[in-house]
């Protein structure tokens, strides 16, 4: 989908503002996303077998992917729908920051309920969002593969408040199945948790980070090789102005920096 009403767009927000997030039914193409499983395969073997990845709990993994080949499309990173919510929620300009993927295989736990980041300040009310994820998975998503579970509306709740809402039971975990295609836009402030996935094959989720024009998240990066950068559109080079250029595609990446995920 190319585009959207302003009617349907302030309905999306609404339902962003509200809960936290908002979810776009079979938005992407389902080839495209098959393509991207294709790729990421080889990549979760090698990685998960080369001890590189970050490790979010028993059997779960947090892999950065290559900036390059199927992962590099602007179809689905400049997606217009997509940057439309994007911008109405965290402004105008935003950067990418992070093309990543999180996937629990068999064995895995339950997390510890969590959100992504900490407040901007201390001891102030919760702000505006600022840091946003853009989840899709490369598989359909049912109760058995490890749904992502999250509460609604605690994105606006500061850390301590939102724990006590779970706690008094006032917040409840909602399991967000998904089919192949579906695509959610999540302020990273919910709590939330990762749940197990009990059969033998992989549930890799894709997160797409984009944040507001002047925030920086130092724990992770995109490094967008020249060659790539070359046939990039002005929309794309402009989300992707904050991140390094290096010099070759398919260097291998090394083990993954991000390691403190939950606050
Ligand atoms: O992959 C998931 O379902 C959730 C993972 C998560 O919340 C995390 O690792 O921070």
């Amino acid at each position: 989908m190319d585009s959207i009403s302003s009617e349907q767009l302030d309905n999306h927000v609404a339902t962003f503002e509200r809960d936290g997030l908002v979810i776009l039914r079979q938005h992407f193409p389902k080839e495209t996303l098959s393509a991207w499983r294709q790729a990421f395969e080889p990549l979760l073997r090698e990685r998960v077998a080369s001890g590189t990845t970050a490790v979010r709990g028993a059997d779960r993994h947090y892999i950065t992917l290559p900036f390059s080949g199927v992962f590099a499309d602007e179809k689905i990173f400049c997606d217009p729908v997509i940057l439309a919510i994007v911008e109405r929620v965290a402004g105008e300009d935003p950067v990418m920051c992070q093309l990543a993927s999180d996937t629990p295989l068999n064995g895995s736990t339950f997390q510890e309920i969590h959100r992504d980041t900490p407040p901007l300040f201390d001891d102030l009310p919760e702000t505006p969002s600022f840091q946003l994820a853009v989840n899709f998975p490369l598989c359909d998503v049912s109760l058995e593969n490890g749904p992502f579970e999250t509460t609604l509306g605690t994105h606006r709740m500061r850390p301590d408040d939102a724990m006590k809402a779970w706690n008094e039971k006032r917040a409840s975990l909602h399991a967000i199945t998904m089919e192949l295609g579906d695509v959610m836009i999540r302020d990273v402030r919910a709590l939330h948790r990762g749940t197990p996935n009990t059969t033998d094959e992989p549930r890799p989720m894709v997160v797409i980070g984009y944040s507001r024009s002047w925030y920086f998240r130092p724990e992770v990066h995109i490094d967008v090789p020249v060659d790539v950068d070359a046939g990039l559109s002005r929309r794309a080079k402009r989300l992707l102005r904050s991140m390094p250029r290096v010099d070759a595609t398919g260097s291998p990446q090394g083990p993954e920096s991000y390691q403190r995920f939950a606050y």
